[in-house]
C-alpha cells in the first residue's frame, strides 16, 4: 500500500532492545493496542454468534478496520477532543474508553445502553463522557456536524465567556466545555466520499482552516459497489489533493504503527490551528458488509484471500512476535483474558433490564424547558418607557421584517452564544468595504439580518456557501456544543438539499441518544407565495412535511408582534425550531406593531382568536390569516354572520384546546391553509375535529387550500391556484348555510 509523508518502516534488528519506540509508541502501548484490536474483533465475533442465536437483532462489524481506529484513538484524548465516528469505529470507541459491556448493552437494546437506551442499532456510537457524539445510520451526515463542532472550538476561543451558564433560557441546561487546542475527529467510508455532504464539509473545513481530522477508512467497497465505481479514478486522495490548508496522509490502515504515526501528525497539524487533516487509510473488510449481506455474491474467493493476507489482527500478532514484544504464550494469555472478560460481559448483558414501553416519547423534546409554559408568556414592555424621542420612534408601528430584525439584535446582545449564518445574511463579507464605509451592507435578500454583522462582528454573523445541507448540518454541530445557531434558509423552495439533516438529524438527536445530546437551534426560513410573479421556485409552502417530523417545533406567525414574541421563545427554548416567515407578510401593512421590548415572548402552542364569533370556526395561519379576516368581516357586514377566526401561529405544538372549544361553540369548522389541499397541514386538524368533535358538528369539516398543482408565474394563474379572499368567503358562506 502507498505510504505518503511517512518516514519509518516496521521491523529492525534491535527490536527487543528496551526503550525502543515505534512512531513514539512504547512496547507496552503496542501490547495495549493489540489487546484493544483483538477485543474489537472478538466482540464482533460474539455479536455475530448472538445474532445467529437471535439474541440480538442486527450486527455490523469493525473487522479489518481495527488497526487504524485503535491507533486514531491513541493519538487523541477522550473527553477532551471530539469524535464523530461511523459504525466501523468499534476499535476507536474501545480505545477511547467505552467498555465491551456498554457495546453489548447496545446490541441487546438494553435500557442502560449508554448510546441510545435501546433506540438505535448497535455500533451507532454515542458516549457523552468521552465526547463521542451520537450518530445516525445516514452515511455522511456526521461530517457536517463535525465541521460545526470544530467551528465551535474556534468560536469559544474568541468568546471564552460565551459558554458561561445563564438562567432563564436553554443556557441553564446546556453545558459548555472546551479546550483551545481540542481537535474534532470524523470518520467515514470510501463510499461515503461520493456524497455531497462530504464535499461541502471539505470545502468549509479548508476555507475556515478548522481543527478537524477526516479519516477515510477505505475498505474498497460500499456494500457491493467497488471503489472504482464510487470514486473517479478509484482514489479519493487524488481527488481531494487540491483542497488548500490540509495536511494529507495516505496510509496502510491495517498497520497500527503506521496509522499511529499518520494520525499523530494529523492531530499535531490540527492542534497547531493551521488547518484540517485528511487521513486516507486503506483497510480491509474481511466480513460481509453486515450480517444482512453475503459478500460471496459479488467478491470471488481469490479477492477475499488477498485481503485476508493483510488482516490487521494476524499482522499485529506476527509483528509483536517478530519484535520480541510478546511471544506466542504471551499472546495466548492476553487473548484468553479478553475472551474470559467478554464471556462475563455477555452473561451480564443478557440479563440486563429492557427499556420500558412507557418511555417511547421521552426526550423527543427538552425535559428541562417547556416552551409552552407560562414562563414564556410575557407582557409587552411598559408604557413608561415612551417618554424619550428614541422610544417614541420605537413605538411607531413596524413591519414583521423590522421586528424580526430588532428581536435578533436584542437576543444577540443578550446571549453571546448566538451565531447567525446562511446565504447572504452578512452585511458584507469583505469587511474592509464596511470599515472604509464604501458600502452600506446587504444583510439578507429580504434584509432581515441587516446591520447585525456590523453590530456583532463577522465571527457571529457570516455568509455560508450555497450549501443548504451544510447550513443545517453545521448548525447541528454548533448546537451540540452549546452554541445557539440561528441559521437562515433563504427560500423554503431551496430547503430540500438540507432534508436529510432536517429529517434524520436535527430533530432526532435528543431522542436517539436517550437524552445524552441535544441540538437546540433555530432555522429561519422565508416561505410562501402571493408574490405576483414568485412562480414555482419562490412561492412554495410545505410546512406539513416538517410538522410530520417528531422532535421539530414549527412556528408560522402572521403578524409582526407574534413574529417577535415567538422568535424570542424559539431562541431561548431548548428544542430545534423551524421558524417560517412568510415573505408576503414581511412588509405588509397588516399586522404592523411597535417593538414590544427585549423580553417579549409568546409561548409555543398558543393560538390567537383574531376575530371572535359563534356561527362558524375558521382555523388558519400565516398569509391566509389576513385574507380570511377580510372574508369574515365581509360576511359580518353583509349577513351579520359571527365567524370565529383562529390564528394558530404555532404548528407544532398546536393549540388543540382553542380549536376544540371554538368548534364546540360554533359546531362548524373550516381549516384554511396556503399549501396544496391534499395531504396538507389542515388535513390533520380536519381529521381530528371530525374524529374527536363529531358529536358537536352540524356540518362536515371543510378545507380551503391551494389547488393540487405548482404555483405559476403569471398572476392570473397564481391567483387561480392559491386560496383567495373570495374562495374563503364562499366556503364560509356555504358552510354557515349548510
Ligand atoms: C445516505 C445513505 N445512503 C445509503 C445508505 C445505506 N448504506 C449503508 S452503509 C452503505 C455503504 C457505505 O460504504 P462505505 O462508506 O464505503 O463504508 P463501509 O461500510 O464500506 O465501511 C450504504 C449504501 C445509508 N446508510 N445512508
Ligand atoms: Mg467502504
Amino acid at each position: 500500500m502507498p505510504t505518503r509523508n511517512h518516514g519509518k518502516s516496521g521491523a529492525v534488528a534491535e527490536a527487543n532492545k528496551a526503550g525502543k519506540t515505534y512512531e513514539g509508541l512504547s512496547r507496552q502501548q503496542l501490547i495495549e493496542i493489540y489487546r484493544l484490536m483483538y477485543t474489537s474483533r472478538r466482540l464482533d465475533d460474539r455479536e455475530i454468534m448472538l445474532k445467529r442465536q437471535q439474541k440480538i437483532f442486527f450486527q455490523i462489524s469493525g473487522a479489518g478496520h481495527e488497526a487504524v481506529t485503535v491507533a486514531a484513538a491513541a493519538a487523541m484524548k477522550p473527553g477532551y477532543d471530539w469524535f464523530f465516528p461511523y459504525y466501523r469505529d468499534r476499535g476507536l470507541c474501545l480505545a477511547l474508553g467505552a467498555t465491551p459491556e456498554e457495546m453489548l448493552l447496545g446490541a441487546v437494546g438494553a435500557a442502560e445502553d449508554p448510546s441510545s437506551g435501546g433506540r438505535q442499532m448497535p455500533s451507532h456510537w454515542g458516549y457523552k463522557r468521552l465526547n463521542v457524539v451520537t450518530q445516525s445510520s445516514c452515511t455522511g451526515t456526521q461530517i457536517l456536524h463535525a465541521v460545526g463542532c470544530a467551528e465551535a472550538t474556534r468560536y469559544f476561543m474568541l468568546h471564552p465567556n460565551a459558554g458561561e451558564r445563564a438562567t432563564g433560557d436553554y443556557r441553564d441546561f446546556k453545558d459548555v466545555h472546551f479546550h483551545g487546542d481540542e481537535v474534532t475527529y470524523v470518520s467515514l467510508g470510501d463510499g461515503t466520499t461520493s456524497e455531497g455532504e462530504f464535499w461541502e464539509a471539505m470545502n468549509s473545513a479548508a476555507n475556515l482552516r478548522l481543527p478537524i481530522i477526516f479519516l477515510v477508512e477505505d475498505n474498497g467497497y460500499a456494500i457491493s459497489v467497488p471503489v472504482e465505481v464510487q470514486t473517479a479514478g478509484g482514489n479519493i486522495s487524488r481527488l481531494v489533493s487540491g483542497f488548500p490548508n490540509f495536511h494529507f496522509e495516505e496510509i496502510d490502515g491495517t498497520d497500527p504503527v503506521v496509522s499511529y504515526g499518520a494520525m499523530s501528525r494529523a492531530v499535531a497539524h490540527c492542534r497547531a490551528g493551521v488547518g484540517p487533516s485528511f487521513v486516507h487509510a486503506h483497510v480491509i473488510r474481511p466480513y460481509s458488509h453486515s450480517l444482512s449481506d453475503d459478500e460471496k455474491l459479488y467478491r470471488p474467493d481469490v479477492e477475499r484471500q488477498r485481503d485476508a493476507a493483510r488482516d490487521p489482527i494476524s499482522r499485529m500478532q506476527l509483528f509483536l512476535i517478530r519484535e520480541g514484544i510478546l511471544d506466542e504464550k504471551g499472546i495466548n494469555r492476553l487473548e484468553k483474558e479478553v475472551d474470559d472478560g467478554l464471556q462475563a460481559a455477555v452473561d451480564r448483558v443478557l440479563a440486563a433490564p429492557l427499556p420500558q414501553p412507557e418511555t417511547i416519547k421521552q426526550f423527543l423534546y427538552s425535559p428541562d424547558i417547556d416552551p409552552t409554559s407560562p414562563a414564556f408568556d410575557t407582557q409587552i414592555a411598559g408604557e413608561g418607557a415612551r417618554a424619550t424621542q428614541d422610544s417614541e420612534k420605537k413605538s411607531a408601528p413596524k413591519t414583521m421584517a423590522d421586528l424580526i430584525n430588532a428581536t435578533l439584535h436584542d437576543e444577540m446582545k443578550r446571549d453571546e452564544r448566538i451565531v447567525i449564518f446562511g446565504e447572504d445574511v452578512a452585511d458584507c463579507s469583505r469587511e474592509e468595504y464596511l470599515r472604509q464605509k464604501m458600502v452600506k451592507g446587504k444583510g439578507g435578500v429580504f434584509k432581515l439580518t441587516a446591520g447585525l454583522q456590523c453590530d456583532f462582528g463577522s465571527d457571529r454573523v457570516f455568509n455560508s456557501p450555497i450549501a443548504e445541507a451544510s447550513i443545517v448540518g453545521r448548525a447541528v454541530g454548533l448546537a451540540v456544543r452549546g452554541l445557539k445557531p440561528v441559521a437562515e434558509i433563504q427560500f423554503f423552495d431551496y430547503i430540500w438539499p438540507a432534508m436529510m439533516q432536517l429529517r434524520n438529524e436535527l430533530p432526532v438527536i435528543r431522542w436517539r441518544s436517550n437524552g445524552a445530546f441535544s441540538a437546540p437551534c433555530v432555522i429561519r426560513v422565508a416561505i410562501g407565495g402571493y408574490l405576483t410573479g414568485g412562480a414555482i421556485y419562490h412561492s412554495q409552502c410545505g410546512e406539513s412535511i416538517f410538522t410530520h417530523t417528531p422532535g421539530m417545533r414549527v412556528i408560522f406567525p402572521s403578524n409582526a408582534l407574534d413574529a417577535a414574541g415567538l422568535l424570542r421563545t424559539a431562541i431561548r427554548c431548548d428544542d430545534p425550531v423551524m421558524f417560517l416567515e412568510h415573505k408576503r407578510l414581511y412588509r405588509e401593512t397588516y399586522g404592523r406593531a411597535a417593538y414590544p421590548g427585549p423580553d417579549y415572548m409568546i409561548p409555543l402552542g398558543k393560538a390567537k382568536v383574531v376575530h371572535p364569533g359563534t356561527d362558524l370556526t375558521v382555523v388558519t395561519y400565516g398569509a391566509v390569516v389576513p385574507r380570511a379576516l377580510q372574508a369574515v368581516q365581509k360576511l359580518d357586514r353583509e349577513q351579520g354572520l359571527k365567524i370565529e377566526l383562529i390564528d394558530l401561529r404555532s404548528l407544532n405544538p398546536y393549540d388543540w384546546e382553542t380549536i376544540a372549544s371554538s368548534v364546540q361553540k360554533t359546531s362548524r369548522a373550516i381549516v384554511a391553509y396556503e399549501d396544496t389541499l391534499s395531504w396538507g397541514y389542515g388535513a390533520e386538524i380536519a381529521a381530528r375535529i371530525a374524529g374527536e368533535l363529531f358529536e358537536h358538528l352540524d356540518a362536515p369539516v371543510k378545507r380551503v387550500a391551494a389547488k393540487d398543482t405548482f404555483i405559476a408565474y403569471q398572476p392570473v394563474l397564481e391567483s387561480a391556484i392559491l386560496p383567495q379572499v373570495q374562495d374563503l368567503y364562499l366556503a364560509m358562506k356555504e358552510l354557515a348555510e349548510y
